[in-house]
């Protein structure tokens, strides 16, 4: 499609002068079709820059590799440009708006001469949706092109959903001008050097400009960009939660349905949970989402879940048939690789992936590769953060109301973290607002080469310290605003803080996890219906000893240490929330959380 075909007089402004800033040689709407999909794949298989991997082995699928320099999200480069910084809170990075659209205004000058410009209208939720965002991402990258396809609704339908004036999220994204005079401009991943990437958000303006990478999250802007970052925004305004988690179904035995949602920190297996083969008989889990969930109330009262992507970015290292074959299965055909490892012949291949690697390989810097499983140094032939982009629709466990533009109705919330102390397996919150306070005191440990806090632990409030586009403090309050707004207060869903990665002293693991954790789910489950075994605690709502079933090789001992109250290690954690951790959102922290910090200490005091 061209500019001309689009009816929206305000769009077709807003693409025409930033084709004349950018100066594309020719600008292409996207439909979104099939077609197009295979076409740009083609052209960049023509070019080089992708590689079509067997047809025999993975059908309809390529292989990128990247940059060296432009492999994960660039934290330090990502900005909320409010218009106080005080609104940027102290999680985020600040530029002033004004002055970084002039910085990034001169950096967009040209930055596509010689590449086309793509327009892809896309929605995050059903097309149609009233729960559903809009945005239109202008990008100089093929390979953005092909991901926002499988991971968000792109094209012609979202333009007649958006008729002539209707609301969209503008997202600017460009790979950036070659670094230097005569340097090869490959079309995806020139990239700017670290001081000129700039993904930066405008939460007034409701803005995403995103320049100098071509990755994942800094350059599919409808994910973290929008669907969190600039979500957060419009759900403060709007009254409902945009949140860094997954969505599954659960059924028992009997038929029952209930659904949850869960935060973790990246590496705490939320695909893996998203997607769990259980291990208890007759119980199900089917998937929604892996990622992100958008929550609202419905008319009925309750809280409701929807899925907003179409698709997994997911990280391929450690995906295995053990580990978690629903994801493999979903990435069998049809996938963008990024960054993984190139079998001889044309198969893709990573650590972790379950089995040796089956003679030379290329490694993901494009160098012949021959595993050494005598050298625990050897540099990995997919990198860490090497990832697959799978349509949903291939997951064998998709829920079919996956994409239900009602959503679905969420009986349980689970945080987490990676804690090999002190944090029990599972407790429950009192209510909603303890609920929040769990959330907030989220956090995993950190390795001893990026301690960055006297505790050992990095704090990463419900998952979403990357992702929150306000002051954290005022979306903490937010939280706790909407669980005052509810109608009814026994229709919200219970709240869960797990851990499933405790350590004996001697460090091995105390739990299982993987499948395993169904017997968990199971617990959460009859919470829900109030038939579990509980006990009160200090830190809230346990199970007893013999309500979880154990799994093999777990002893009563085992169990007894997973669900006991560390009060001394709680008392720690208390201490390292009341002088390394609240302080630093000043009078943005809500004056519940401290009651509850208090009354938490209390209670932990009074069972000393
Ligand atoms: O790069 S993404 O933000 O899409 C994935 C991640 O880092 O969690
Ligand atoms: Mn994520």
């Amino acid at each position: 499609m061209t500019v001309n075909d689009i009816k929206h007089e305000g769009l077709k402004k807003w693409i025409n002068d930033f084709a004349a800033l950018t100066k594309p040689d020719s600008v292409y709407v996207c439909d979104g079709s099939k077609k197009e999909y295979d076409s740009l794949i083609d052209k960049m298989v023509s070019s080089g820059l992708a590689i079509r991997l067997n047809p025999d082995k993975k059908p309809g699928s390529v292989l990128f590799r990247s940059d060296p320099s432009d492999v994960a999200r660039v934290e330090k480069r990502t900005y909320i440009a409010s218009e106080k910084q005080e609104d940027a809170g102290p999680t985020n990075n600040w530029i002033e708006p004004h002055e970084l659209k002039k910085t990034m205004t001169e950096l967009y000058k040209g930055s596509m001469k010689g590449r086309t410009m793509y327009v892809i209208p896309f929605s995050m939720g059903p097309v149609g949706s009233e729960f559903s965002k809009i945005g239109v991402e202008i990008t100089d990258s093929e390979y953005v092109v092909c991901n926002m396809i499988i991971m968000t609704r792109v094209g012609k339908k979202v333009l007649e959903q958006l008729g002539t004036d209707g609301y969209y999220v503008p997202c600017y994204h460009s790979v950036g001008k070659p670094l230097s005079k005569g340097e090869s401009d490959n079309g995806i991943w020139p990239c700017a050097d670290m001081e000129h990437k700039y993904i930066a958000h405008f939460p007034e303006t409701r803005e995403i400009w995103s320049y100098g990478s071509g990755y994942g999250g800094n350059a599919l802007l409808g994910k973290k960009c929008l669907a969190l970052r600039i979500a957060t925004v419009l759900a403060r305004d709007e009254g409902w939660l945009a949140e860094h988690m997954l969505i599954l179904k659960l059924t028992s035995p009997e038929g029952k349905v209930r659904y949850i949602t869960a935060a973790f920190p990246s590496a705490c297996g939320k695909t893996n949970l998203a997607m769990l083969i259980p291990t208890i008989k007759d119980w199900k889990v089917e998937t929604l989402s892996d990622d992100i969930a958008w929550l609202r109330f419905g008319s009925d009262g309750r809280l409701y879940a929807m899925a907003v992507e179409t698709g997994f970015f997911g990280v391929a290292p450690g995906t295995s048939m053990k580990s978690n074959p629903n994801a493999l299965i979903s990435a069998s055909k049809n996938t963008i690789f990024t960054n993984v490892g190139l079998t001889e012949d044309g198969d893709v291949w990573w650590e972790g992936i379950g089995y040796d690697a089956p003679g030379k390989l290329i490694d993901w810097h494009g160098k012949e590769w021959i595993q050494d499983k005598n050298n625990k140094d050897q540099a990995p032939a997919a990198h860490p953060n090497s990832r697959f982009t799978a349509p949903a629709v291939q997951c064998p466990t998709l829920a079919k109301e996956w994409d239900d533009p009602k959503g679905v109705p969420v009986s349980a919330i689970l945080f987490g973290g990676r804690r090999p102390s002190t944090i029990p397996l599972v407790h429950m919150s009192r209510d909603w607002t303890h609920g929040t306070f769990l959330g907030s005191i989220v956090g995993s440990e950190v390795t001893a080469a990026t301690l960055d806090v006297a505790s050992g632990i990095r704090r990463d409030p419900m998952a979403m310290k990357p992702f929150i586009g306000y002051n954290a403090g005022d979306y903490f309050k937010h939280w706790l605003d909407v669980g005052k707004s509810a109608k009814d207060q026994s229709l919200l869903p219970k709240i869960f803080y797990v851990n499933w990665f405790r350590k004996t002293d001697d460090g091995k693991w105390l739990w299982p996890g993987y499948g395993d954790n169904s017997r968990v789910l199971k617990w959460i489950f009859e919470c829900c219906e109030g038939t579990a075994k509980t006990v009160d605690t200090p830190i809230g709502i346990m199970p007893t000893v013999d309500a979880i079933d154990r799994p093999e090789g777990v002893t009563e001992d085992d169990m007894k240490a997973l669900l006991s109250v560390d009060i001394d290690g709680w008392l720690k954690e208390v201490n390292d929330i009341r002088n390394n951790y609240y302080p630093q959102f000043g009078d943005h922290l809500p004056k519940e959380l401290m009651d509850l910090l208090n009354n938490l200490e209390s209670r932990l005091r009074a069972a000393k």
